[in-house]
Formats: C-alpha cells, structure tokens, sequence
C-alpha cells in the first residue's frame, strides 16, 4: 500500500523518530536487545519504538516491562490464559496480568531477556501483542457476550477479528498501519445495550436496520485526551457488515495520510474530520472505496441501558449460562489465571471473556454443573454478587506502574470502596470510576462518579487529590459527564463520596449489626 503521509515542515519528537526509524523494525532486533540488556540499548528503541510491540518500558519500575496484548472482543481460551499466567508465574510478586479498560490484558513484571522466548510462547498459543501501543491501532472491542446473548443483533466477533487481521497483517505486523497521526481505538457492537462504550471510540459501529436489513450506523472522532474530550458523531452512513473492513481500512488511511501531525494533542481522528467537515470526510471514504455509501439509518438498535454481565444468566443456547465473575480492579496473580483457566475447562467450554469493566465472564455452563460451579473457592475472591459499590468500580492503572499517574489507584480505590460498601447501603450499583491523571484511560467522563488523579494544596503541603466528575451515562443515549468538583484532596475523599452518595443516590447509613465484615 503506498502511504503519502502529510507531514508538517517542523517536525515534533514524535514524528521525527518515527521517520527516522519505523516502530516496527525493532521486531528483528529482538534477540539483540535481549542480549545486550535494556540499560544498552538505544533510548528511543527502548522507550517508544518497542511499544509497536506491546512492550512498554516502564520508568516507574525500571527493567520490568509491561507487555500489552491484543484481546479481539475480549475472547481468551483457558489454554491462553494458562500460557499467560506461566509467563507472569516466573516474575513472582512483580507478576501480574491487568484486565483494561479496552477489555485486554496486560503483563506486569516482564524482563526483557525474556521476551524472545515469551513471543514465542505467545505465537504457539495464537496471541499477540503487536502494534498495541503508541501510534497504533488499539485493541478493539466488542460485546463480551456474543453469540451468547439471546437478544444480540450481530455477532461481531468475526468482523473484530477481520479488522485486527487488517490492521495487523494477521499479527505478523503491517507497516501500513505503523505511522498514524496518534492513536486509534475501534469499536464494533451488536449487543442492545452499548457495551463497547460506542461514543468514545475513533470509529464505532453501532446496530441498525435499514430497509429492513441489519447492519451497522458508523460514528466516528470519539476520544479523550488530558485537553480535551468529544464523543463521537454520526458519518451519516449505514453499512452491511461485510463492509465493515473495508470502510475501517478506509478511514484509516485517510488519517494516515492527511491526519494532523503537528501538534500531538490536535492529532485524533476528531481533529481531521473538524477541519474537513463531514461533507469532504464522508466523500474521502467513498472515493477510497470507490462507490457511494448509504446514508444512516434514522434510528439505532442502542436502545438497552448498558448491563455489567456479573452473576449467572441465562444463554441464547437452552441449558446454558454465562457467569460474570467481579475481579476487583480487573487484577490478577498467576495462581487466580490458572484457576479462571480450569474453571473455565471444568465447568463451561475452555472460554473466557473479558469485558470493558475489568471482569471475567465464563460462558457455557451447564444448569446441571451451575451448582457446584458456585461452589468453587475462587469465586470467594472473584464474588458473583460483589457489593453494590465494588460491582462497578473501574480504574486504570495509576502512578504505581504509570509515571503520568498523579496518583495511586487501584489499591486506594479498592481500600475506599470496600469501606463506603460496609457503611452504606445501596439501593443499585453506583458506576465509579477512578484514573491516575487527565488521559483519561479509567473513563471518569462515562461514569456515575468519575474520580480523576491531580495535585491539591492543604495545610501548606502539595498532597494527592482528585477532580470529581458527574453525570456520565451509558448505553442508550450516553452522554459524557461534567466536573463537579475540583481539588479534592484523596484523604478527604471519603467523607465527600459519602455525600454525594446520599444525596444522588440514595445510599443510607448501614446497619452495624447487618454489617458481614
Ligand atoms: Fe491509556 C496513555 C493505560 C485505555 C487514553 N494509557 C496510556 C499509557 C500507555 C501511558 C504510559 O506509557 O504509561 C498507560 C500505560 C500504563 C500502564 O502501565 O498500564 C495507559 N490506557 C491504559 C489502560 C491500561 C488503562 C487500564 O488500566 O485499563 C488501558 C489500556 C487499553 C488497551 O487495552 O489498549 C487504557 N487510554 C485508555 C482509554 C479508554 C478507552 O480506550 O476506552 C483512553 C481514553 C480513550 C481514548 O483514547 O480516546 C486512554 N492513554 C490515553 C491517553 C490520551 C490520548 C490522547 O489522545 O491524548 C494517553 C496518553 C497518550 O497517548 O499520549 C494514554
Ligand atoms: Fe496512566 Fe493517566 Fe492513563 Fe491512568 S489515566 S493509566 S495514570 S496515563
């Protein structure tokens, strides 16, 4: 594919080493790097070209890596799982596997020297971290019960994967993609309910009928970043599913090629289709794909308030259950893997699915095995009925791996909630959802009560606090909340939470004498 790359005449970092070098070319010089250590390697190679790999060098914790899959729809067999936690396994208490906000994973503890053999590990049991980072493609979502769920349109795991394969040349790397602007994140839904988080997508396919056929409404320009947040707008066209791959290899080429690189914060899809206008964006794509698209359809199938998929639930398939397994903060150590794993074979069909809220969903299980399925230890850790303010806490990874990250999330999050679940009741899960710094990565904007990381004054000293958001919603007509608040230090955190729990959400003082701590 020839690429005309539109680069500005002033060359900012980012744009300059990646002309100098492509992000993928670090690919053959694996087994080199390994060798030589990471303290010898070029400083570039180290900390941003190996990402076009998934390895993320992490200042925070020098020489221990984070390495970042790609989990098309979320899907992992018990036998992925297993070579994953193998490979965290070797790193002890520095090992563990995050589940994301884009329903991925992601290793921690990696050392370098490691990952010729982990890459090949990874390739026999039909994984891949490429192109997962920096100016890539990001995982790509879908609903994490496809082909489970009785009330699904489309099952869409078919096209996320055609998609990945596109993008990725069938994991073996394709230097077409290796140069956007910025960052790009797809989301295909077939599900009712908006469980891909559509609106803040670069591209989204949403359900919708047209003449009576199904297919899909394309939006397009959603994103986050720490100066600005937009929800994604309708490209006023309608498509066949099988022209989902076509239309995304189109649109990706055209922010390639005409994408603004001159400045990185103006550099997402949103920013191109603003200066163009949707008239000259959509007319691109239809000049690409040589033929006219059809305009949207009036109305889509988003019509479900979007659900968490925790608990037991029946399938489309008679007899069959999906159980939706909480992991606290989407964390786990290789022992919960291998035990997700063997559940996963025992009692359902060798799946597992991962979804945007940082759980776990095993599918296949049959009503004759639900019982002692219930019964399993690891479901005392992993709850099937977590608390209401447990369920739905989010958070993205946070200043302990993060050196953006203002401050620390997971475990303060974790701690916070479970004290505000025994002291308050609930009359419905409250979606909260924590990130370390204003990139946004925990989606503070599309939750109940969105916490984002900053710095505040108090008493003389600079301590951790948090801008509070409000107002997001999800599934049909979701809407991006505000901030409400701003500086509040974390040490105050839960007296104000507590407040704006009673008043908007009719949380009331429990019961000491209920309490099952
Ligand atoms: Fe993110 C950068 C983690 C989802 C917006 N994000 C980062 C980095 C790579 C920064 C770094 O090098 O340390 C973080 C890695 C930390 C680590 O060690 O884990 C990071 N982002 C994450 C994850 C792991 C959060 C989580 O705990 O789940 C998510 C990985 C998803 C995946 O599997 O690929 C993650 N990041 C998101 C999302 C949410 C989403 O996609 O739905 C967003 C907002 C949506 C969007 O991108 O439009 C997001 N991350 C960012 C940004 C701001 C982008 C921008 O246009 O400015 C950055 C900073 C950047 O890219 O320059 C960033
Ligand atoms: Fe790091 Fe900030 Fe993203 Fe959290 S929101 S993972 S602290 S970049």
């Amino acid at each position: 594919m020839t690429t005309t790359i539109n680069l500005p005449e002033k060359l900012n970092k980012f744009e300059r080493y990646k002309v100098e070098k492509d992000g993928l070319a670090v690919k053959e010089e694996l087994d080199h790097f390994a060798q030589i250590g990471w303290e010898a390697m070029d400083e570039t190679d180290l900390t941003q070209r190996l990402k076009w790999l998934g390895i993320f060098f992490r200042p925070v914790t020098p020489g221990k890596f984070m390495l970042r899959l790609r989990m098309p729809h979320g899907c992992i067999t018990s036998g992925q799982m297993r070579t994953l936690a193998e490979i965290v396994q070797r790193y002890g208490d520095d090992g563990n596997a995050d589940i994301t906000t884009r329903q991925n994973l992601q290793l921690r503890g990696v050392r370098l020297e490691d990952i010729p053999d982990i890459f090949q590990r990874l390739e026999q049991a039909g994984l891949t971290s490429i192109q997962s980072g920096m100016d890539n493609v990001r995982n790509i979502t879908g609903s994490p019960v496809a082909g489970l769920d009785a009330d699904e349109l489309i099952d869409t795991r078919g096209l996320v994967r055609k998609v990945q394969d596109m993008i990725t040349n069938n994991s073996k790397g394709n230097p077409s993609f290796t140069n956007l602007p910025r960052k790009f994140n797809i989301a295909i839904a077939g599900c009712r309910d908006n469980s891909v988080h559509a609106e803040i997508n670069d591209i989204a396919f949403v359900p919708a009928y047209k003449n009576k056929k199904l297919g899909f409404n394309v939006l397009v320009g959603g994103f986050f970043s720490a100066k600005r947040c937009a929800p994604a707008i309708p490209l006023n066209v309608w498509v066949e599913p099988l022209d989902v791959v076509a239309i995304s290899e189109a649109i990706l080429v055209i922010f390639r090629d005409h994408g603004s690189r001159a400045k990185r914060h103006q550099s997402r899809l949103m920013w191109l289709i603003e200066e163009w206008g949707m008239e000259k964006f959509r007319a691109a794509i239809e000049a690409h794909i040589g033929c006219d698209l059809e305009t949207e359809a009036e109305k889509d199938e988003i019509l479900w308030d979007k659900r968490d998929h925790i608990g037991v639930h029946a399938q489309k398939q008679p007899g069959l259950n999906f159980v939706g397994v909480h992991i606290p903060v989407g964390r786990l150590f290789a022992a919960e893997m291998f035990d997700l794993a063997r559940l996963a074979d025992v009692y359902g069909s060798g799946e597992i699915r991962l979804t945007v809220e940082q759980n776990a969903i095993i599918p296949n299980i049959p009503d004759s095995r639900l019982g002692a399925f219930l019964r399993e230890p690891l479901l005392d850790v992993f709850s099937v009925e977590p608390k209401p303010l447990a369920r739905a806490l989010v958070s993205c990874t946070g200043s302990q791996f993060c050196k953006f990250g203002l401050i620390e999330t997971k475990n303060q999050a974790t701690a916070l909630i479970d004290e505000l679940d025994q002291e308050l009741d609930l009359p419905k899960p409250v979606r909260m959802h924590f990130t370390g710094c204003p990139n946004s990565c925990g989606q503070p904007q599309v939750a109940d009560i969105g916490l984002m990381g900053t710095k505040a004054r108090k008493d003389g000293k600079t301590v951790e606090a948090v801008n509070i958001y409000m107002g997001g919603t999800v599934g049909k007509d979701a809407k991006l909340g505000e901030c409400v608040q701003q500086s509040v230090p974390c040490e105050d955190l839960k007296d104000v939470l507590k407040g704006l729990l009673t008043e908007n959400f009719g949380a009331q003082p429990r019961d000491p004498e209920c309490s099952d701590s």
